[in-house]
């Protein structure tokens, strides 16, 4: 860190000296001030008390200046983008678009952007956009964000996540803190749980399909549910492709996998195959699968599988092949589906029952190897309130359930509920805590990996009610923290989020380390790069108009505070490319591009490249303007395009 301090210097430093530079008549004093206003100041305070970082823990309270000791990585459900807090400040520090189209980085409008997003779209899906005179879809449903494992401990690699929306899942890149990779999942509909494979390594990610629907989906069947099916998806993490598919019987909601890699296990809320909310709730029972990797691998291998849409699918319905699958009965309408770090215990939320049902996993081979009843991998199922929704885990053999009808955590006891479900006279409850209001979600420091470390917990609320002063009818979410120490949790923070996180999880921060600047080589780019080197111009440091019939490339460089095209000419009707490069190569100096009255507009960062096209159908003069304040002469920082009429 202490370098930080150093290159901050360096940022007001350059700042001045690019000023002076510019021949700017602006005072030093003056430019100095305005220059740490642009950002510089913080980075300087920061890194500054860096060595206290910790020493806010016990109390959760995190100084103006000090740095907290966790990410958080949020989904953000309906808003489609996942952001990043500080723990336990609950500072929230930045967002990164995935699913949604933004404003200020012009993701979902820049060709980098729009590649990540198109790149893995089946036709079907790109036909339907262009019927609609788009390219891509503007909304998405992130429910659920994972990072990358190995052997069971986060590898700080990926963050991946779901779009429950419109059927996909995306990969955030943790160095640069960016979406490189969106992939739709073909057969399924509406992903919704999601885990990353813990064991030996991240090879797999696992997605649940949650809506049924006729497995060749072409407007031919709506009224017979049997001939509905499910699927679930294993991608290769590494490559975002799928692997594989199993069809399975009942609906698919929440997913994780166990920390020896050999199962992955799902709830199923509508086992009955029903198509509405009557009928999904009509049985005593729905059912656990549990997915066999190596056999499902096998069973790949050895060409068991039908091909749809481009997908292996191996058929996992119920009673089809018994070493794919595993049906375990549960309560009905169960929810969550979370693996203890203990190695052993998958708990299932009830949802509609009040209890969780706890799986020992080990007992799993006896099910598929020994044909033991589904129902003798359950060890425990205690009573614990009204609505249980999504546990946790602190690593000391203890679990944190939401009851969301409660609006309590009821913290309880692993062992102490299996000695109960033996017959022993015990009571598994440890505390239950009020939270505000209506839990879903919650998470502990570390608690989804081998170094859950117990030290807070998360209940992500869905409504936040009297907990702020009014904003109008809709009303933001609540999460509070909590300090979890001895047998009780302290409150420790509230914080109101936008429309509307689902799931968390909170990682230690010796294990993410982002650059500060890019890479000018990173793939990112990698067309920009081509395209400019088939136009013969330098990438870096160009400052070009290349003319290729009524296409136009217009390649400009930013060194604070100017571009290298101070205006360019193009003709009414031309379609036009714009490749900005920031060549400025210090921490945060970020620059912009906006294209007035044109609806364009980018981020471009430190040693970035970021391109945008448009057809220039308006003649006359636009200014251009960097969006994103940068220097004291920020403002100054613009240039004109000229639109020549189609005639003159
Ligand atoms: S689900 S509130 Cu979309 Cu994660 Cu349980
Ligand atoms: Cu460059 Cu503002
Ligand atoms: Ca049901």
């Amino acid at each position: 860190m202490s370098d930080t301090t150093e290159r901050s210097g360096m940022t007001r430093r350059q700042l001045m000296g690019a000023t002076a530079a510019g021949g700017a008549a602006l005072g030093t004093a003056a430019v100095g001030g305005l220059a740490l206003t642009a950002g510089s100041a913080g980075a300087l305070v920061a890194s500054s008390t860096a060595a206290s970082a910790a020493s806010g823990a016990a109390t959760g309270h995190v100084a103006p200046g000090e740095l907290d000791e966790y990410y958080g990585f949020w989904s953000s459900g309906q808003t489609g983008e996942m952001r990043i807090l500080g723990i336990p400040s609950m500072r929230e520090l930045m967002r990164v678009p995935v699913f949604n189209r933004c404003s200020a980085t012009g993701w979902g409008q820049t060709n980098e952007s729009l590649k990540v997003m198109t790149e893995n779209m089946t036709d079907k899906t790109r036909d339907f956009l262009a019927a609609n005179g788009k390219k891509v879809h503007d909304n998405g449903d992130l429910h659920h964000v994972h990072m990358s494992f190995t052997e069971g401990k986060y590898d700080g690699r990926y963050l991946f996540m779901n779009d429950k929306a419109n059927t996909r899942v995306a990969r955030v890149r943790c160095d640069v803190m960016k979406c490189d990779k969106i992939l739709e999942i073909p057969n399924a509909k509406a992903i919704h749980g999601l885990r990353p494979q813990k064991w030996p390594r991240t090879n797999y990610v696992f997605a649940n399909g949650e809506d049924e629907g006729p497995m060749v989906n072409d407007g031919k069947i709506l009224d017979d549910p049997s001939q509905y099916v499910n699927f679930y998806t294993a991608i290769n993490a590494d490559e975002m492709t799928v692997a594989w598919q199993v069809m399975v019987s009942g609906n698919l909601d929440n997913t994780d996998a166990d920390y020896d890699g050999k199962y992955a296990f799902s709830t199923s809320y509508n086992s009955e195959m029903g198509m509405n909310l009557a009928d999904m709730t009509k049985s005593d029972r729905d059912h656990v699968v549990v997915y066999n990797i190596a056999e499902i691998e096998k069973g790949i291998a050895a060409g068991d599988f039908i091909e749809l849409n481009g997908v292996k699918v191996i058929d996992g319905r119920k009673g089809k092949n018994k070493n794919y699958t595993r049906y375990i009965p549960v309560p009905n309408n169960p929810h969550g589906c979370n693996m203890a770090p203990d190695k052993i215990h998958l708990c299932i939320a009830g949802k509609l029952s009040p209890t969780v049902t706890v799986i020992d996993v080990r007992k799993l081979d006896d099910v598929f190897y020994k044909d033991a009843d589904p129902r003798s991998v359950v060890v425990a199922e205690p009573e614990l309130g009204l609505g249980p929704l999504h546990t946790a885990f602190d690593g000391k053999g203890n679990a944190y359930t939401t009851l969301f009808l409660d609006s309590q955590v009821v913290f309880w006891n692993i062992e102490k509920a299996k000695q109960l479900f033996a017959g022993e006279k015990v009571d598994p409850i440890i505390s239950k805590t009020d939270v505000h209001y209506q839990p879903g979600h919650n998470s502990t420091s570390m608690g989804e990996t081998l170094e859950a470390d117990g030290k807070y917990y998360i209940s992500m609320n869905k409504f936040s009610k009297d907990r702020y002063i009014n904003v109008g009818p809709l009303k933001p979410e609540n999460e509070q923290l909590f300090a979890i120490d001895g047998n009780n949790l302290t409150l420790l923070h509230d914080g109101p989020t936008f429309a509307e996180p689902h799931d968390s999880i909170i990682v230690h921060r010796s294990l993410v380390n982002p650059v500060h600047v890019w890479d000018r080589k990173d793939p990112f780019w990698e067309d920009a790069r081509k395209q400019a080197e088939a136009d013969g111009v330098d990438l870096d440091y160009g400052a070009d108009v290349i003319r290729d019939g009524n296409k136009v490339r217009v390649y400009m460089h930013s060194v604070a505070p100017s571009y290298s095209l101070e205006s360019f000419k193009v003709k009414e009707g031309d379609e036009v490319t714009v490749y900005v490069t920031n060549m400025d190569d210090i921490e945060d100096l970020t620059h912009g591009f906006c294209m007035g009255n044109h609806g364009v507009a980018m981020e471009v960062p430190p040693q970035a490249t970021a391109s945008v096209t448009f057809t220039a159908s308006q003649p006359g003069v636009y200014w251009y303007y960097c969006q994103w304040f940068c220097h004291a002469l920020h403002m100054e920082m613009r240039g004109r395009m000229f639109v020549e009429p189609k005639d003159a």
